[in-house]
């Protein structure tokens, strides 16, 4: 019996109309999968492949482990778990970022690429966090400077030096690019909605308030599960001896 009521005490209860609380459990366990997925496709994969795999993994799996923490910060305090969020970002961002330079490596793609696109995201996450945690006065301000930052790395790899390698690497590479260039286009912009959801400032009155958090849940499931699957398909038409189809 008094084993009972410790666990009822340590377990939070949901409430059924509890829906961000619902967007995070569900994306806990997405991560939880799609990690799993990724780490034991691994094998499968030629050598020089595996690698960007192994990164798609990392990137769902420290997701993963944030969305655990995120959803318990929730239910126990039913606010937005900011800094969880921004921590994971920083860290499964920029792996993104090499995702972009691990495939481009073999048209030559330099280290320095790399670091440029990481550097701008660091910007982009850093402004962001500013804006959202600490001055949120000025939440404007600070989205609007992360806006410019984000804003670059769409130009570097839709137009700028990816853009050329993705060219010169071709074939599967370059189509492979260019779906990761759309869910940078179209899936990252779903986070500023967010923060302007989440935020005071001119959009406000256009916009109106709502649940920045079950904007940020679902973008995640998207671009870091959508990313990592496009790397992962890529990886199998680069393998030759296919053990999977
Ligand atoms: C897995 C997590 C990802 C891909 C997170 C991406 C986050 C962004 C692209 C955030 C962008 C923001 C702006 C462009 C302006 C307002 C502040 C941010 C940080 C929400």
């Amino acid at each position: 019996m008094e084993k009972m009521s410790i666990l009822l005490s340590v377990v939070p209860k949901i409430d059924p109309t509890d829906y961000v609380g619902f967007t995070f459990f569900v994306g806990a366990m997405a991560m939880m999968g799609a990690s799993a997925f990724f780490f034991l496709s691994l094998s499968q994969f030629d050598r020089k492949w595996r690698t960007s795999v192994l990164v798609s993994g990392l990137i769902t799996f420290i997701a993963a482990v944030h969305y655990f923490y995120m959803k318990d910060y929730w239910s126990a305090h039913m606010e937005s778990p900011t800094f969880f969020r921004y921590v994971d970002w920083f860290l499964t961002v920029p792996l993104m970022c090499v995702e972009f330079f691990l495939i481009l490596k073999v048209a030559g793609a330099k280290t320095s690429l790399m670091w440029r696109l990481i550097g701008l995201s660091v910007i982009m996450l850093i402004t962001g966090y500013l804006g959202e945690a600490v001055f949120t006065n000025q939440a404007e301000l600070w989205g609007g400077i992360s806006g410019v930052a984000y804003f670059v790395i769409v130009y570097d790899i839709w137009l700028g030096k990816a853009k050329k390698l993705a060219v010169a690497a071709g074939g599967d590479i370059l189509k492979a690019h260019k779906i990761l260039c759309w869910f940078v286009l179209v899936g990252w912009a779903i986070y500023p909605l967010g923060y302007m959801l989440g935020t005071e400032g001119w959009y406000t009155s256009i916009i109106g308030t709502g649940s920045v958090d079950i904007v940020y849940n679902i973008a995640d499931a998207i671009n870091k599960i959508g990313f990592g699957l496009v790397i992962y398909a890529l990886a199998i038409k680069k393998t030759d001896n296919k053990v999977i189809s």
